[in-house]
């Protein structure tokens, strides 16, 4: 026996903001949910597999997405022609789809009800899957609870979408725990939701969440896929996770504290960027760097200008296969950096620091400044204030950030002023 597991293909799902970024290939990433999915598809018949899989969130929302709908069910009819079978429960996306309301699919799929959980037992293979769909968006029943005893002699497959007892990023949705699950004496619980590949359980039960096909944002990094289980004579279970994403989302971590010059760091990243380069996939990069650094004041003094001469750079390292998705820089200077003043107690650089110090030291001091800067918000246009790059005034984290490189400046301002 052999199937497919995959979940949370969240079908024609947008990509947010990327628009914004000029240069974008944005061609390239909004084909990628698309391209993994036929890439599903094919792996089921290559593979020739038994059945597939789907543990929720096939679709992204609720709306009359006719052609997405269309798309999935000609593929389905793909599947159907060579004799697989597809078992599908909705998550708390596609709960509320109207074109799901009926099955608009062909024979070969089975979408399970959300009123009941329910039992299909193929006795020519040996298994039994049960399942239960999600009722709405916010499905707070526990649903694992009420599924079916295990069928004797098959192999039993509990399909479900939950967040089991919570996970970081995903909403609370058809709670339950690990030993509602194992309670049911089942031999593989197919999950879904959570986004990032996950074993729960390697065995008795394993319990397995494959992930998403393709990340959709940066939180989604690494491969993505769905995961093939095969059984081999002797009854043991072998699992093979499949990558099918065209686009990977990875973040860059550069750490400052030993690059000792702006052109050692520019460097240093054509280099490690070099290193993600994978000429099958297009690999969309987030640069993080961290740490103190003995040039910062360069780096800010570069601004925007920053970002776009890395992205030059990406293009050096990887052309084609790489592409900057954008710069986040929470580095700090260095202590020695630092232009120290040069008078007692009252001179001005002094009583910057102290002020400074005094408003980063505590919550409150942070608050009271993001109550200062409010008016500020009604100078921002509405665009301004949406997206990465916008001031987060309310943010006691950002503020923080922001005040120690305004701090920098302000002072190196103060001390280049006799120079000129
Ligand atoms: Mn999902």
């Amino acid at each position: 026996m052999k199937f497919i597991h995959a979940a949370d293909l969240h079908l024609d799902a947008p990509f947010r903001g990327l628009s914004r970024y000029e240069g974008a290939p944005l061609e390239r990433i909004r084909q990628a949910g698309r391209i993994a999915f036929e890439r599903l598809v094919r792996a089921c018949l290559e593979h020739q597999v038994d059945f597939l899989l789907l543990a929720g969130d096939l679709f992204d929302g609720s709306g009359k997405d006719f052609n997405t709908v269309l798309y999935m069910a000609s593929h389905m009819r793909r599947l159907m022609e060579a004799k697989i079978e597809v078992f599908a429960v909705l998550g708390n996306h596609d709960a509320e789809h109207d074109l799901l309301k009926t099955n608009p699919f062909t024979s070969n799929v089975h979408l399970f009800a959300a009123e009941y959980a329910q039992t299909i037992h193929r006795q020519h293979l040996g298994v039994a899957v049960h399942g239960q769909s999600h009722a709405s968006r916010s499905e707070k029943r526990n649903l694992a609870a009420g599924y079916p005893p295990a069928v004797p002699e098959a192999f039993n497959i509990g399909l479900l979408h939950t967040s089991l007892t919570g996970r970081d990023g995903h909403e609370p949705y058809a709670p339950c725990n690990e030993d509602d699950l194992v309670a049911h004496g089942y031999d593989y619980w197919a999950l879904g939701h959570v986004h990032q590949r996950e074993w729960v359980r390697r065995q008795d039960p394993m319990i397995h969440y494959p992930g998403t096909l393709q990340g959709r944002h940066i939180h989604e990094s690494g491969e993505k896929g769905a995961t093939l289980i095969e059984m081999d004579a002797s009854g043991k279970l072998h699992e093979h996770p499949l990558a099918f994403n065209p686009v990977r989302w990875q973040i860059l971590e550069i750490k400052l504290d030993e690059i000792e010059s702006f052109n050692d760091f520019l460097d240093r990243t054509v280099e490690q960027m070099g290193r993600l380069v994978n000429p099958k996939v297009l690999t969309v990069v987030r640069l993080l760097l961290t740490g103190p650094c003995q040039w910062h004041g360069l780096l800010i003094a570069k601004g925007m200008d920053l970002e776009q001469e890395l992205r030059i750079q990406t293009l050096k390292a990887g052309g084609d296969a790489l592409w900057l998705e954008r710069v986040e820089n929470k580095s700090h200077p260095k202590h020695a950096d630092q232009p120290k003043p040069t008078a007692g107690n009252l001179d001005p650089l002094t009583l910057i620091e102290q002020l400074a110090q005094e408003l980063r030291s505590s919550e409150n001091g942070l608050q009271s400044l993001a109550e200062e800067l409010k008016p500020l918000r009604s100078f921002l246009a509405g665009a301004t204030l949406r997206g990465d790059k916008t001031l987060h005034l309310q943010d006691t984290q950002w503020l923080g950030q922001a005040l120690t490189q305004a701090e920098f400046l302000v002072r190196q301002r103060l001390l280049d002023r006799g120079d000129r």
